[in-house]
């Protein structure tokens, strides 16, 4: 039978996403529930020809849900994340609520789905999974395969966020701001504290004792969680900048054994969800417009770090859409896994 579902957080970002994402895919459910806070309760949305009023979520919105799709923050899922557990959901959790939890996998289908091969659907109970961070799954769908091949002993991430990391409101401060400072007026700083529009500045998650800040920690962590390695040596600078819906970053791989950069090019080409678009004649490489909307993580600019030797280094550039590959989509594909 077709499982039934919840969208935790269907108001947001992120959980109208799932909706798209859910009919593009053609996932094939029983029945959907659309949760939010009681804000948005009683708002009426038609999803695939049927209508649909949002109900406030309470503990009782999990009876009978098999599968629960939580974006909704991540104070929303450490409460509710194991009550729907508890009821017999399997919880795909967008926030950092539970990633680092050990008894909760982290799962990027493309690299690790082993990690959840334990957890299935119809069994009466529950669990969680966790869905990693945007910037990770950017950076690791490319990194992965190459990861693969040659060991990636270290690597160096600088990220160029978009908007949509911070939600829906952040998008719509991008827009009133670039239209103010067209008109000269004075920018609205809501969502962030300094100007976005033609700026950008360090990652708006809070700085830590260290002097990363959260969004630079998670880059860290979550790679080795996935990747299963403790060993591996990871180090990122986190940067927002005004694009609206996908991120890119800069990746530079430091490989225990050569990985000449034909060879990479000709592994990434083959990797699943990732496309290479790297045009050197042309000038032609990933931006966050082109991604935008799709599925595919972009990889381009490869080439091999001078600054090592022989064969033991690369460069690449990566983009992929932050609200898609780097949140719904990905959660999606770790339910298509449980089916
Ligand atoms: C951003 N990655 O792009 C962040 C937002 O841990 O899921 C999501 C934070 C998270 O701003």
């Amino acid at each position: 039978d077709a499982p039934s579902l919840a969208v935790v957080g269907v108001t947001g970002a992120v959980g109208q996403e799932f909706l798209s994402v859910l009919s593009d895919r053609n996932f094939p459910y029983s029945s959907i529930k659309m949760l939010a806070s009681k804000r948005s309760a009683g708002k009426r949305l038609t999803f695939e020809d049927k209508d649909y009023v949002i109900e406030e979520l309470t503990p009782d919105s999990f009876d009978g849900v098999d599968i629960a799709l939580f974006s909704a923050g991540g104070s929303i899922s450490k409460e509710f994340g194991p009550i729907a557990v508890e009821r017999g959901s399997v919880v795909v959790d967008n926030s950092s609520a539970f990633r680092m939890d050990e008894k909760v996998p982290l799962v990027i289908p493309e690299v690790n789905p082993d990690a959840m091969a334990h957890i299935k659907l119809g069994l009466g109970k529950g669990a969680l999974i966790a869905n990693p961070n945007c910037s990770t799954i950017i950076c690791l769908m490319a990194a992965t395969p190459l990861h693969r091949h040659a060991k990636v002993t270290r690597m160096v991430v600088s990220t160029y966020q978009a908007a949509s990391g911070a939600g829906a409101a952040a998008m719509e401060e991008l827009e009133l701001q670039t239209r103010e400072v067209l008109e000269g007026k004075q920018p609205t700083c809501k969502i962030f504290k300094q100007q976005y529009a033609f700026n950008l500045f360090s990652h708006n998650a809070p700085v830590l004792s260290n002097g990363y800040n959260e969004e630079e920690m998670k880059l860290v962590k979550e790679t080795m969680k996935i990747w299963n390695d403790l060993d591996v040596k990871v180090t990122a600078t986190c940067i927002r900048v005004p694009v609206m819906r996908a991120h890119a970053e800069s990746v530079n791989l430091q490989f225990e054994k050569p990985l000449d950069e034909d060879t990479a090019r000709d592994i990434l080409k083959n990797a699943p969800g990732v496309v290479v678009i790297d045009d050197r004649a042309s000038n032609h490489f990933p931006t966050p417009l082109e991604v935008s909307n799709k599925d595919d993580v972009a990889v381009g600019r490869i080439r091999r770090d001078v600054s090592q030797d022989g064969n033991h280094g690369l460069d690449i550039f990566v983009c992929g859409d932050q609200i898609r590959k780097g949140a719904a989509l990905n959660a999606i594909q770790i339910a298509e896994m449980l089916l």
